[in-house]
């Protein structure tokens, strides 16, 4: 059974201003669909990987097949962290534990940027929980959380396909428009898994 690129949960122009239209279409359209369509030849190839669920196979493989699959994985995360007339401060169970784990939500905030500007070269930034607490980690190329046992909570894409159309090689302006997009109520309802 083939994996199928997922919907976007909201129109390709929803997140105007802060992540153009043009960059949703290539970066959902091109770049999701590709890791989609890598990981189906590897299928194709491995009846035994058909068995098994995307989250399964981002656990368990390795290579260029942990890539395609891990990458299908993120990105659909990280669409579910963005939201058109979201962003602001956080509500709910999950603002009470960044208070808990960072000291402020402004803290937080500096902290969570700060690792996702300064990640080198293409990654991911995470909010997680790891055991009791939330903690801020980055993870390489296709790396994922779920391989590290934490529960991941949102994540910023920091490849420059998330902001280049947009910002050019300014990434620290991307994750400043990422703030005024983040889901909350996503994060709240990962928290609470
Ligand atoms: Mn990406």
């Amino acid at each position: 059974m083939a994996f199928k690129l997922p919907e976007l949960p909201y129109a390709k122009s929803a997140l105007a201003p802060h992540i153009s239209e043009e960059t949703l279409g290539f970066h959902h359209g091109k770049h999701h669909q590709t890791y989609v369509d890598k990981l189906n030849a590897a299928l194709d190839k491995d009846a035994a990987l058909a068995s098994q669920s995307l989250e399964d196979i981002v656990r368990s493989a390795s290579g260029p097949v942990f890539n395609s699959a891990a990458q299908i994985w993120n990105h659909t995360f990280y669409w579910h962290s963005l939201s058109p007339n979201a962003g602001g401060e956080p509500r709910g169970a999950i603002a009470a534990a960044i208070d808990a784990s960072f000291g402020s939500f402004a803290g937080f905030k500096e902290q969570f940027s700060n690792v996702a500007v300064g990640h080198f070269a293409s990654g991911w930034a995470w909010l997680v929980k790891d055991g009791d607490k939330l903690a801020i980690v980055d993870t390489h190329d296709a790396g994922c959380p779920l391989t590290q046992g934490k529960t991941p909570i949102l994540t910023c894409d920091v490849w420059e396909h998330a902001y280049y159309v947009d910002y050019r090689n300014a990434r620290p302006k991307y994750v400043e428009a990422w703030w005024n997009l983040v889901n909350w109520e996503f994060a709240n309802k990962n928290f609470a898994g």
